[in-house]
């Protein structure tokens, strides 16, 4: 397949306090805070920042709470503390992708592509077949 991606487009680390860390990236960063939301189903209480005015932007900031024990960023930051814990690719056709992505051996963790940041459609490679980096694909909605 050609051209597989179209851009980074977000780096997620994982935080502890949503709150302190957005104010560490506006205040400090000066980056903008570009949107905001819970995604129960990922477990996560999330922030994309960036240096425009909207998403989708790319190569965004995206900072991802816990948002119980049982969340994979408790657990995450519970074993290696607060820090990078995906980088995101973006695609235009997440299926096509994922496709072409198994078709070479890579595990996706997802049958189905699930919901993300404002209503795009995320899948996630392995880190174990991608160099030891959680590799998120984002296919972006239209709630923004
Ligand atoms: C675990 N490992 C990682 C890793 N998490 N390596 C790189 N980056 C990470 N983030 C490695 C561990 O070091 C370990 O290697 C092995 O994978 C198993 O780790 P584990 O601690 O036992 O963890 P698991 O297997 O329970 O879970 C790992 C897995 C999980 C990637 C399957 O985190 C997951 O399902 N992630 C996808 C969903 C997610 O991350 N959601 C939150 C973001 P060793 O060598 O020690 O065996 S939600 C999001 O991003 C949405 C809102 C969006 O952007 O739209």
């Amino acid at each position: 397949m050609e051209n597989m991606f179209v851009c980074i487009d977000h780096v997620g680390y994982a935080v502890p306090d949503l709150d302190e860390a957005i104010a560490f990236h506006t205040e400090v960063l000066g980056f903008r805070l570009l949107h905001r939301e819970v995604n129960e189903e990922q477990g996560v209480a999330e922030a994309m920042l960036g240096t425009g005015s909207q998403l989708p932007e790319s190569a965004q900031v995206q900072l991802l709470a816990p948002l119980n024990e049982n969340s994979t960023i408790a657990k995450f930051i519970g074993k290696n503390g607060p820090g990078v814990q995906q980088v995101c690719y973006r695609v235009s056709d997440i299926d096509a992708v994922c496709d072409a992505l198994r078709a070479k051996g890579v595990r996706l963790l997802y049958p189905q592509p699930k919901r993300g940041t404002a209503g795009a459609r995320i899948n996630f490679a392995h880190p174990k077949d991608t160099g030891g980096i959680l590799l998120e694909l984002t296919q972006p909605g239209t709630e923004h």
